[in-house]
């Protein structure tokens, strides 16, 4: 099935149409690999599969930093979390790894500003879902926004989850870079919690994106319930 209709799809050339990303499949994004589990594979399943019982609305396989798995046990990973997506209708993200999101079928890629360029990445993955982080109103403009159909915007605020993340910038950049043009649909990232997450909404964000608050969560079912709840009743 085809998360798009044609109402969705832009034309942004004479004989290439690509779809929109549904702005409800933002609301409340889950990221997660296993460095944010302590390396454990089987923990990072069973997360994944509460947070998708539990509502997620999109799920991004992020797997980065010392330790974690490359090559056949990362596809292998990719594919069992895959599964797991595809049961419960949530929307596959791959980060920064294009031959992998090709080899899984992913519904899309999400790069940051340092990874592949954006025209290049959606020339490999066609109709995919593409995101790509934006930080500053100076990184908006020199990205090429035609070829993205969604944007995390942070760190919004103080994180540990990522060891080189910028200064937090606070709910406000959304506003910001909305007022420099921005209309790709966004999700604020970066140190959101169920305290915060109301202001990123606020500021113009249509989702929010979170590692922790789920990953290390004392239930992660409950806490993307509560953050649903949050995101709907926001709206
Ligand atoms: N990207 P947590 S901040 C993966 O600013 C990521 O681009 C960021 O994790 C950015 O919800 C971040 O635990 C980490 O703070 C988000």
């Amino acid at each position: 099935d085809s998360l798009y209709t044609l109402d969705d799809a832009v034309l942004i050339s004479e004989n290439r149409i690509r779809p929109v990303v549904v702005p409800d499949q933002l609301q409340v994004y889950f990221i997660s690999g296993t460095q944010d589990v302590e390396l454990n594979e089987n923990r990072l399943l069973s997360i994944v599969e509460d947070a998708c019982r539990g509502g997620v609305t999109c799920f991004q396989f992020r797997e980065k930093g010392v330790g974690t798995l490359i090559g056949q046990q990362k596809l292998e990973l990719a594919q069992q979390l895959q599964q797991i997506c595809a049961k419960y209708n949530v929307l596959y993200i791959i980060n920064d790894d294009v031959d992998l999101a090709m080899a899984v079928n992913a519904d899309g890629i999400h790069v940051g500003q340092e990874d592949m360029r954006l025209e290049e990445v959606r020339n490999l993955v066609g109709h995919k879902v593409v995101g790509i982080s934006i930080h500053s109103v100076e990184e908006l403009h020199k990205t090429d926004v035609i070829y993205a159909d969604c944007v995390g915007v942070g760190p919004m605020y103080a994180t540990s989850s990522k060891p080189d993340a910028q200064a937090p910038c606070g709910p406000n950049r959304i506003t910001e870079l909305q007022a420099e043009g921005l209309t790709l649909p966004c999700v604020g990232i970066g140190g959101i919690t169920l305290d915060n997450a109301k202001l990123v909404l606020q500021a113009g964000a249509y989702g929010v994106a979170v590692i922790s608050a789920i990953a290390h969560a004392d239930n992660p079912y409950e806490a993307v319930q509560q953050f649903k709840h949050l995101v709907d009743s926001t709206k």
